[in-house]
Order: C-alpha cells, then sequence, then structure tokens
C-alpha cells in the first residue's frame, strides 16, 4: 500500500490524454488500492488516477453510502437526466468550491476489478462524483465547468495563488 502525491491544477499530467485498461493485473489491482488509500487519507469522495499521475481510465469513488469504496475502469456515462446546482470541490483544485450546475442523475458502465461489467446510477453526491470523475479521465477540471466571467475572476486567483501574491478583488 502506499500514498501518492495528488497532482493540481496546472500540472500538464492533468491535460494528457487517458488509455482505456487492457488488462486487469496485479499492477492495475496495486494501483486501485493505493488509489482508495489515496483518497481516503486526501480526505475526498473520489479520485482519478490521472490525479495520481497514471495516464489509465481508472477512477475510484466513495458516495458516502453503505456501499464503500467502488472502481470505475474505463468508465462511460450512458446516461444524464435533470439539473443540479452543487458546490463542487476537487483535490486537484484544493481550497476552492464553487457551484457548478450539471445533471442531477447520472449513469455510468464500466468494469469492476474482476473483470465484470458494472453500472453505477444515481443523483446526489453519487451522480455528482461519477460526473466528475470521468471529466477528469476526460482531461477537465471543475475551472472548465465555469460560466466564463467566473472563470476567468478563478484562473486570476489561481494565477496570483501560484506566484504567491495577495488577492485582491
Ligand atoms: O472530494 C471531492 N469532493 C467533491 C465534492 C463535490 C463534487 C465533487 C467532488 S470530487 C472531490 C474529489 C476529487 O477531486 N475527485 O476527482
Ligand atoms: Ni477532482
Amino acid at each position: 500500500m502506499a500514498l501518492y502525491p495528488i497532482r493540481t491544477f496546472g500540472d500538464p499530467v492533468l491535460r494528457l490524454e487517458t488509455k482505456p485498461v487492457t488488462e486487469i493485473d496485479d499492477v492495475v489491482r496495486a494501483l486501485v488500492q493505493d488509489m482508495i488509500e489515496t483518497m481516503y487519507e486526501a480526505p475526498g469522495v473520489g479520485l482519478a488516477a490521472n490525479q495520481i499521475g497514471v495516464t489509465r481510465r481508472i477512477a475510484v469513488f466513495d458516495a458516502q453510502d453503505e456501499l464503500g469504496p467502488r472502481v470505475m475502469i474505463n468508465p462511460e456515462i450512458i446516461e444524464l437526466g435533470g439539473e443540479w446546482m452543487y458546490e463542487e470541490g476537487c483535490l486537484s483544485v484544493p481550497g476552492h468550491w464553487w457551484e457548478i450546475t450539471r445533471p442531477g442523475f447520472a449513469r455510468v458502465k464500466a468494469i469492476d476489478l474482476d473483470g465484470n461489467d458494472v453500472e453505477y446510477a444515481g443523483d446526489g453526491l453519487l451522480g455528482r462524483v461519477l460526473q466528475h470523475e470521468v471529466d477528469h479521465l476526460d482531461q477537465k477540471l471543475l475551472i472548465d465547468r465555469l460560466d466564463k466571467p467566473i472563470r476567468k475572476k478563478a484562473l486570476r486567483d489561481l494565477r496570483d495563488e501560484a506566484l504567491g501574491l495577495a488577492t485582491f478583488e
């Protein structure tokens, strides 16, 4: 078991294409265990492999229900519904939360660690995390989901923060 550092906004790895998993071997199984451990340690409710520098289509999540940690390998969104505004954060953009409107319901098809087809579906936090993690695997970050004026301010704040400047309204 190992903890990985989480890559943050500005790290080019978050914008690299991620490759599908073709074989679930011991390396993948160990990586998934490390991702779950890293997610809980953060703490977060989801983690995509590229957030720890691994460009594979793997994500883990824990929607704070009785089901505990779950894995999605090569996930695909197969259904979205409704609309819901929710305050969203990301371990790769630490210390920031933005209200983001997305579909409320999501259904994802993926494979699990045994290579079986699985589907995860729901609204609330689960629906949100499913979309957020698939976004990571598609190189998309929270910032990209903000409306232009809010995005401009967010990017300015993040730049100032990276440069160690004080921020002024
Ligand atoms: O821990 C996390 N919390 C969270 C809250 C609202 C919407 C999405 C998330 S996912 C985030 C962990 C993370 O960055 N996963 O990629
Ligand atoms: Ni995230």
